[in-house]
């Protein structure tokens, strides 16, 4: 299978990093969004990442998507999620909470690096800033013993994790020193695992300024 897209983009990242804990091999497609547009939308298209491509060639969108199958492929054992009742509720709160703290975050590195100095918006960036702040509260409050749902390290976890390597890469003011001190543990926890040292960006894995 073939995982298409960057690891500056933590939902990339995410699928990457949770192959490597499955110990499914892979490899990539690093071409980027923006300078190979048309390309990608051939994958995908909406032109965004994470695409999975199959051996057949079918190709799954959507990081969610995406990771529902490979936890399909493992079966319910092995899955990231787990299968049922409050357990998969909790998880699914937590992904939810880290992947719109990436929407957010999202929202204010796009309002910044893409639009022409003069068409930034200010409230808008203060407002997702806000909402960004609100979520790393909530995650900051959760318990961590040591993974968020306990022993084991599962896809709540991964989706924390890429989202604070995210914030650092793309919007290091949302993490003022000591304002989070849990989340800043968990996350140095989280980029000791292999997986997450696999998938680190690479230097020319970037987004372009102003289009
Ligand atoms: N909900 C999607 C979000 C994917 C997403 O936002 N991808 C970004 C990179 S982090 C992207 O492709 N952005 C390019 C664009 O939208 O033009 C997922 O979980 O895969």
């Amino acid at each position: 299978m073939i995982l298409v897209g960057q690891y500056d983009s933590p939902y990339v990242r995410r699928v990457g990093i949770s192959l490597h804990l499955l110990g499914i091999p892979f490899e990539r497609d690093t071409r980027s969004v923006f300078s190979d547009a048309d390309a990608m939308r051939r994958i995908n298209p909406l032109g965004r990442i994470p695409a999975l491509v199959l051996d057949d060639g079918e190709v799954l969108i959507d990081s969610a998507a995406i990771l529902d199958h490979v936890d399909q492929l493992v079966g319910p054992e092995r899955a990231l999620v787990p299968p049922a009742g409050a357990e998969r509720r909790q998880a699914l709160r937590l992904i939810a909470l880290g992947s719109g703290a990436v929407d957010k975050a999202g929202a204010i590195a796009y309002e910044r690096m893409l639009r022409p100095a003069d068409k930034i918006h200010q409230p808008w960036i203060e407002r997702c800033a806000e909402q960004l702040a609100s979520a790393l509260g909530a995650l900051e409050r959760a318990e961590m013993s040591p993974w968020l749902l306990g022993k084991r390290l599962l896809q709540p976890d991964i989706m924390v994790g890429a989202m604070l390597g995210y914030l650092k890469l793309r919007v290091p003011d949302a993490l003022p020193p000591g304002r989070y001190p849990a989340l800043e543990r968990f996350s140095a926890q989280c980029e000791s695992e292999a997986g997450f040292a696999k998938t680190r960006p690479a230097a020319d894995e970037t987004m372009p300024s102003a289009l």
